[in-house]
């Protein structure tokens, strides 16, 4: 057991405290696994994403004491009504990375347009796309939200940022994650090398590693769908559900809490799948390929799992827009390659 020297505030003495795990940053494990990143941009822009999840959950966590709830008063591309939360986490978002020089585009669910890096700020070579407030039906009702990511790099460094720098299929991102805010917060990534958790430890405002090389385990154990839907399905989808909801070895139970970053991350450490899909509010699924359902999918297959629009994967699919709407079907590979036959075959009869 790790021994380390802590100083209690209150006498000021030393006293030795045991750490189950030795303290690891997001970017001492970054430079140390991956020193290919160690000349900095990537680094950094996990620094500042870890830094704006911060700032988020000092509000998400003290929501009821703040006037931060309920609605700004404003809709937002997607025609929803915008919360207070949604809007500070876009602005945290935007403010902490439109001028340090690592990016030349963003792309954000709250804002219509793609963001282009103001001209008095240099310009980087990443481009970063994000839902800042993903499940925000959840905010007012104190359940688990979270903040998704993507990081890919720009077409053409020549180039100031352009709105195709956004519109690159989720195969070629250079790192995805998200941002859990729940009884802790977490900040799970990959760059490439496997998935990687890190929990925010409130004393020292850093997040350490926690959970290292995430991995869908073999067995799963959930499945994540809103049946309230299942009269707007396709046959296919119904049939797959059944099959979901009979399934004896291994029985899965029903968990959904209506927030995708949530759902995920149970299924990801006890294994199970996440499924959206055409229903009659979203005749093409509800959640949103850029910057939901394509950091999701690289996420996924780095742990083991896969991630499809019911046809193929989701890592092939090219945004033709930025608030694109896909179908997703995400988690264990088994349970998602399932859907596709189940939803070929009824689609072939
Ligand atoms: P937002 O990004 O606008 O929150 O929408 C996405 C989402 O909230 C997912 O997180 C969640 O799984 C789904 O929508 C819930 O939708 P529904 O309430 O229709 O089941």
């Amino acid at each position: 057991m790790r021994q380390a020297v802590a100083i209690s505030k209150s006498s000021g003495a030393c006293s030795e405290i045991s750490m189950s795990k030795p303290a690891i940053t997001i970017e001492r494990f970054l430079l140390d696994t991956q020193p290919e990143y160690a000349k900095g941009d990537l680094t950094a822009i996990f620094y500042d994403l870890a830094l704006a999840g911060k700032m988020i959950a000092s509000q998400t966590r003290r929501a009821g004491l703040l006037d931060i709830l309920g609605y700004q008063g404003s809709v937002n591309i997607q025609g929803e009504q915008q919360r207070t939360l949604d809007v500070y986490a876009d602005e945290v978002m935007i403010s902490l990375n439109d001028h340090t020089g690592r990016l030349c585009a963003m792309a954000s669910e709250e804002q219509e347009n793609w963001i282009p890096i103001p001209d008095q700020y240099p310009k980087g070579n990443y481009v970063l796309v994000f839902d800042p407030l993903d499940g925000s039906s959840n905010i007012d009702i104190n359940v688990s939200i979270g903040t998704i990511f993507g990081v890919y790099h720009t077409l053409d460094e020549a180039k100031r940022g352009r709105l195709e720098d956004c519109l690159q299929p989720a195969r070629n991102l250079v790192a995805a994650g998200y941002i859990l805010y729940g009884t802790s917060t977490m900040l799970i990534y990959s760059a490439g090398q496997g998935v990687h958790g890190f929990t925010l430890d409130p004393e020292l405002g850093e997040f350490l590693l926690t959970h290292k090389n995430l991995r869908f385990p073999e067995v799963p154990t959930y499945y994540s769908l809103n049946l309230g839907a299942y009269p707007y399905w396709t046959p296919g989808v119904r049939q797959y559900a059944d099959w979901l909801n009979t399934l004896k070895t291994p029985r899965l139970s029903q968990r959904y809490i209506g927030s995708l970053v949530a759902d995920f991350h149970r299924n990801l450490l006890y294994g199970g799948v996440y499924v959206y899909t055409g229903e009659e509010k979203y005749p093409e699924g509800k959640i949103r390929l850029l910057y939901e359902a394509g950091p999701m999918a690289f996420l996924a297959e780095q742990a083991g799992g896969y991630a499809s629009d019911g046809t193929g994967s989701l890592l092939d699919i090219t945004p033709t827009s930025l608030h694109q709407r896909t179908q997703i079907f995400v988690g264990n590979k088994h349970l998602v390659q399932k859907a596709e036959q189940i939803i070929a075959t009824s689609q072939a009869v």
